[in-house]
């Protein structure tokens, strides 16, 4: 990995390829967490860390439930909501140690790197140390007969709020994979590593897309991302409108997506829809297609030829198992062994219409968006902002009545964004978690918080309100400006 700072020796890593080594100065805003932390290790394990890691958690602006599909998506990184490790070897070899600063709530872990495994639970979300022991396992398995287990200690500090869709889980899995990475001495560039980390998170049994993983290596400050999958992994900077100032809140209504099937039955619903309708097309390889945007590509259909083929194809609400067998010509052990898995072998419905949908008219909102963004950056026109604000709500909408991945909290939220005209949708997988907001200025932002405060967080209930009283909210209600991807810091 290249090295690079500039003059006055704080964090710069605009425009390089490789995750920079970085020494930061005391005025740097994340100096005061380093120090805790690397004062946390030295109590720990009576040493100096020899590095550290930061990995950011990350708000989407727009394109929700798409990246699976193969379809890209405009999020930025959070500029003040990551996690830091702080590294250093192990005298015992091949033993990992893993301390959370945050000891009430994260139990520390240990074991020999020569022979672990991820079993998860039955029951339940993964304890946090598995989402670790998912990006050791990446760099491991990327690396094949090449891995050699390097003893590990490490404290971990984090403050992006759990189970929220602000990506918690994603730079848990990320920052393992950048710290092992680094250990191995290995030569990796960001896109890279982002696609190594995209992988990790299936052991945790999650088939997601690579959104959080891409924008935790690839966000820049300043600017948002345009972030396409297909046919490689290439992030674009989006200037965001000037002035304009983005509010995420937490619903604080929590969801574990490792510890539910919602999400995965999302992926396999858009699986059979992409398989349904490569069927109808008549293509030769019809049973190989598991993505929309392969089968878009395969067609050469654009956006609305693609909607019209779903309105026409995929008629019903609700489909069965057999309705499925029945049009793709397999067995019912053949859908369980092809579609499902773990978490999903108990389905028996499938709305493939609404979610195809969603998935295709979304796809479109996330290139609507970029252009507007890209004409607002030329000249300023309060239609194009309004615009930004409408694709926000048509996409919540969408994933409220078609997606159904909302949440009565999150609705509560939403209604009061809408009687100040604020334009708001819910971010990340949803069912639970946050809202992104766009206000029309600082001023404007304040003012929203400072409602949502009363209106939403003064009422939530005693054991909530207890937990975040003395902070006055700022933690779970906050403007958030774009900010730096994955860090190294030596
Ligand atoms: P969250 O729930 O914010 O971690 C998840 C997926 C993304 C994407 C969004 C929905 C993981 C790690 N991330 O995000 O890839 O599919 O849902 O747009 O599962
Ligand atoms: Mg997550």
């Amino acid at each position: 990995m290249t090295s690079k700072a500039n003059g006055n020796g704080t964090a710069q890593i605009l425009g390089d390829e490789y995750v920079a080594k970085l020494s930061l100065q005391p005025e740097n805003k994340i100096f005061q967490r380093l120090q805790e932390l690397g004062t946390y290790f030295k109590d720990q394990y009576g040493s100096k860390p020899e590095f550290y890691v930061r990995v950011p958690g990350r708000v989407n602006l727009i394109g929700e439930h798409v990246d699976y599909c193969g379809y890209s998506v405009l999020p930025m990184a959070l500029s003040t909501q990551s996690i830091i490790l702080a590294v250093g070897p192990n005298p015992v070899e091949s033993q990992l140690q893993l301390r959370n600063l945050d000891e009430a709530k994260f139990q520390g872990f240990e074991c020999d790197l020569k022979k672990f495994s991820i079993e998860l639970p039955k029951i339940g979300g993964p304890a946090w140390y598995l989402y670790f022991l998912c990006g050791i396992k990446g760099v491991q398995e990327h690396l094949g007969s090449k891995w050699q287990p390097r003893g590990m200690r490490i404290a971990v500090i984090g403050n992006v709020p759990l189970a929220a869709g602000l990506s918690s889980s994603s730079a848990m899995v990320s920052s393992a994979v950048l710290a092992t990475a680094n250990v191995q001495g290995m030569q990796l560039d960001r896109k890279e590593l982002a696609s190594i980390s995209a992988r990790c998170e299936q052991y945790i049994g999650t088939h997601s897309g690579g959104m959080d993983q891409a924008i935790a290596y690839l966000g820049k400050e300043g600017c948002a991302h345009h972030i396409e999958f297909h046919p490689k992994l290439k992030g674009t900077p989006v200037t965001l409108p000037a002035g304009k100032c983005f509010v995420v809140a937490n619903s604080l209504a929590q969801k574990n997506k490792a510890a539910s099937s919602d999400y995965n039955e999302r992926v396999v619903e858009c699986r059979l829809a992409t398989r349904w309708l490569a069927k109808y097309k008549n293509l030769s390889n019809w049973r190989n297609f598991t993505r929309f945007i392969d089968l878009e590509e395969a067609c050469r259909m654009d956006n609305a030829t693609f909607e019209e083929l779903i309105e026409q194809q995929l008629t019903k609400l609700i489909y069965s198992r057999s309705d499925i067998c029945q049009e793709l010509g397999i067995t019912e052990q053949e859908l369980e062994k092809d579609f499902l898995s773990a978490n999903t072998r108990h389905m028996e419905q499938f709305k493939l219409r609404q979610r195809a949908l969603h998935v295709i008219q979304e796809s479109g909102r996330v290139a609507k968006f970029r252009k507007i963004c890209e004409q607002l950056a030329l000249r300023s026109s309060e239609e194009d902002v309004k615009h930004l604000g409408q694709l926000m709500r048509q996409s919540h909408q969408s994933l409220r009545e078609l997606y159904e991945c909302s949440h009565p909290d999150v609705e509560r939220l939403i209604a009061i964004s809408n009687k100040m005209d604020v334009s708001a949708r819910v971010t990340g997988a949803g069912w639970g978690g946050c809202i992104v907001a766009m206000c029309n200025s600082i001023d404007a932002a304040e003012q929203y918080i400072k409602v949502l405060k009363t209106d939403y967080y003064a009422h939530l209930p005693a054991h909530l309100l207890e937990r975040y009283q003395p902070n006055d909210f700022n933690e779970v209600v906050f403007a958030t400006f774009p900010g730096n991807g994955a860090e190294l810091i030596v």
